[in-house]
């Protein structure tokens, strides 16, 4: 048990796994959509990270920025979002958020201040110093959670950013969702630490590993204490949770550089499975209650297709606006 997650109530438990069901049907729709050749543009699907997505962002404060990269659905649906409108972005239409310009990597929702996906690989990371240093100057009180894949460690940015970060001593989590590969590069073959963490103390930051980042609570145990650290001001942190991409890399990618039995493997740790054990053995809820979830999320998703396929596609003059500020 954690120091944070002991005090989740009921009703934050149930949020959490909500949250988890909704990213979990939202893909497995999607992933039906682009097999039918809806989907403009290319996808990341979330699925079997749901645990490393919902456990981390429900850390976060409404206010707290978050960046998010290519593989976002897990975080802008845990951050907060209307799924009609988000499902309508990534179809193209014109009630989508990007006014069906940007499609999965470039949904965002300023409400809550989710800065954004970006389909640049390490795009996030000088966003995330420089909308930090802004929080430090003008005494906000928000941190920044800028959320990355473990392939994005490895370009450069990352280490200018981490080393700028720590010098100016910023409210910023850099959050890593290691799922072992970049596309179909095994992390084994592309960096010679064991874990991504192992590079906090060369910046003089902490670094919190969670080995089993299918387990929703250790992450937001893990999260929580990160960013707690950051916005007392004591600076920057590097977390990883490991986890696992059940699908491809994107909506088209063979395979051939994982095995069956590794993804098998995975899919007997689904974390939502995991999670509703959890529910379950402490007594927080039934096996009706947490059902009923799954097929609110379920309802709601199909809700959120509908309104999608419906939706117009947007006029061609859409394509000249939002170019230039006023
Ligand atoms: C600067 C840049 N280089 C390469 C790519 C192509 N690319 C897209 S996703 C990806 C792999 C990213 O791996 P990781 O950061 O681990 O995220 P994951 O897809 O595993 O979630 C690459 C190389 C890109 N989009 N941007
Ligand atoms: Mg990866």
């Amino acid at each position: 048990m954690g120091k944070y997650s002991d005090k989740l109530t009921k009703e934050q438990k149930l949020d959490m796994l909500r949250l988890m069901e909704e990213i979990r049907h939202f893909d497995l729709e999607l992933s039906k959509l682009y097999s039918r050749g809806l989907v403009a543009g290319m996808t990341h699907y979330s699925v079997g990270e749901e645990a490393a997505n919902v456990g981390a962002i429900y850390a976060m404060r409404k206010e707290d920025l978050m960046y998010s990269n290519h593989r976002g659905h897990g975080q802008t649906i845990s951050k907060g979002i209307d799924l009609k409108r988000m499902m309508a972005e990534i179809l193209g239409k014109a009630p989508g958020y990007c006014k069906g310009r940007g499609g999965s990597m470039h949904v965002f929702n300023l409400e809550v201040n989710n800065m954004s996906c970006n389909g640049i690989v390490g795009g996030g990371h000088g966003l995330s110093v420089g909308a930090a240093l802004v929080q430090k100057m003008k005494k906000t009180g928000n941190i920044v959670l800028a959320a990355m894949g473990d392939g994005a460690t490895n370009e450069g940015s990352f280490h200018e950013g981490l080393n700028m970060a720590s010098t100016w001593n910023l409210p910023l989590v850099w959050y890593v969702i290691n799922n072992k590969y970049g596309i179909s590069m095994d992390i084994n073959d592309a960096m010679n630490v064991d874990n991504v963490v192992d590079r906090a103390p060369a910046y003089g930051i902490p670094g919190i590993l969670v080995e089993d980042g299918n387990d929703i609570l250790a992450v937001y145990d893990a999260t929580m204490e990160a960013i707690e650290h950051a916005r007392s001001g004591k600076g920057p942190v590097l977390v990883e949770s490991k986890t696992y991409r059940w699908f491809g890399h994107s909506a088209s990618d063979a395979g051939a550089y994982r095995s069956r039995e590794e993804i098998d493997s995975w899919r007997e740790r689904d974390p939502i499975e995991a999670f509703r054990k959890v529910l379950l053995e402490d007594k927080t809820a039934t096996e009706e209650e947490l059902d009923e979830i799954r097929e609110k999320a379920v309802a709601d998703i199909k809700e959120a297709v509908k309104f999608a396929k419906e939706a117009p596609y947007p006029e061609v003059e859409v394509a000249f606006q939002d170019n230039f500020a006023d």
